[in-house]
């Protein structure tokens, strides 16, 4: 099994490999020209709602990078929020696939047309459906994580969350169902803390000192972590990545993110020029290390953004989804687990 595992980085506790810091910003930088595509979509009306992961790129694309991609217990599972755009890019999806959600084009993978942007679902990577209403998945994950342990290999389940989306019941579940003594789950919760909930200040809401405390009492290992670092990003989640596949067992990692783009559409979808830039301190950083120039990274930002402007005007031109074909994708057509027709031989689309 091991021999599928993403090869250990030969400068873990120091500076990343350099051939890997190229790869990272050249991934983050297409995750941000794409969000900032998806913006302009929306504001030109090719698209009803925006939100997405600008800012949280340095994080989402370790966690792409390092995450062991196939269907099936064997492999991780992804139970990610709205955010996670460089996560999807760094596995391999096509970014065309993401313009088309917005668009909702019957063409869109994700969704066939009826999701929200950056609302994935790949049945073939293990990335379960984002679920809008917050939350939601952090009660769904001890679920995959006992198949991961159960099936015995070395795959684990990846959960993300927002600071606020904490305040749900469903952080409890989770903290609870992952670490039951003697059946502890090989569960990562991810918190993705940006300090804010729509308008709500996170200041206001915590008395702890950190969210990463509250796994404390459930004998869960956790650390707070500089999230806009993109090397520092990196090993911290590989770190808990490795663990969690070891010892097959729960760890929460909270990581200091920005929202460069407010919360979504509904707040306007403005740049917000006073937060933490994780894209402006890599480059700072492979500038600094003479890895990259600076018109070298003109001239990538520049081919992305025509690239995906391109896109965006053939995926005007996709067929949108046909009326007659909206009781499609609402309940399964076959039965998924078994392999063999559901009870009414797949017709319960139809009524
Ligand atoms: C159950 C539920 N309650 C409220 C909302 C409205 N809502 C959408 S996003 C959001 C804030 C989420 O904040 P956070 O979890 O910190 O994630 P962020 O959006 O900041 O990444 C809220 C309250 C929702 N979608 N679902």
């Amino acid at each position: 099994m091991s021999s599928a595992f993403p090869p250990r980085d030969p400068g873990e506790e120091g500076a990343l490999a350099p051939e890997l810091l190229v790869r990272m910003y050249q991934l983050m930088l297409r995750s941000r020209c794409l969000e900032e595509r998806l913006i302009r979509m929306n504001k030109q009306g090719d698209g009803f709602f925006w939100v997405g992961g600008p800012g949280e790129e340095a994080l989402n694309t370790s966690l792409g990078l390092l995450v062991h991609k196939g269907q099936g217990p064997e492999y991780d599972y992804l139970h990610l929020h709205y955010r996670a755009t460089a996560t999807l890019l760094a596995m391999g999806a096509d970014p065309v696939d993401t313009l088309r959600q917005m668009k909702n084009t019957a063409t869109d993978p994700y969704s066939a047309g009826r999701n929200f942007c950056n609302h994935y679902s790949v049945r073939k990577w293990n990335v379960a459906p984002v679920s809008s209403p917050i939350g939601v998945q952090l009660s769904m994950a001890p679920g995959t994580a006992m198949a991961n342990k159960r099936a015995g290999g070395r795959g684990i389940t990846i959960v993300q969350s927002g600071d606020a989306g904490t305040a749900e019941g469903d952080f409890s579940t989770c903290l609870i169902w992952c670490s039951l003594p003697g059946r502890e789950l090989p569960c990562l919760i991810l918190v993705e803390n940006n300090q804010w909930g729509i308008s709500t200040p996170y200041a206001e809401q915590h008395a702890e000192k950190h969210i990463a405390d509250r796994a404390r009492p459930f004998g869960i290992k956790s650390a707070v972590v500089d999230g806009n670092d993109a090397e520092v990003a990196y090993r911290e989640l590989k770190k808990a990545m490795d663990y969690v596949r070891t010892e097959r067992k729960p760890f929460l990692l909270e990581a200091m993110v920005s929202r460069l783009y407010g919360h979504s559409s509904a707040s306007g979808a403005n740049f917000v020029p006073d937060e933490v830039d994780c894209l402006v301190i890599f480059e700072k950083k492979l500038i600094e290390r003479k890895l990259m120039t600076r018109a070298a990274m003109d001239d990538l930002k520049a081919r992305c953004t025509q690239e995906l402007l391109e896109a965006s005007k053939r995926v005007r031109e996709e067929p949108q989804p046909r009326g007659d074909s909206i009781w499609k994708h609402v309940f399964a057509e076959r039965d998924l687990v078994r392999e063999r027709p559901s009870q009414d031989g797949g017709k319960n689309g139809a009524h």
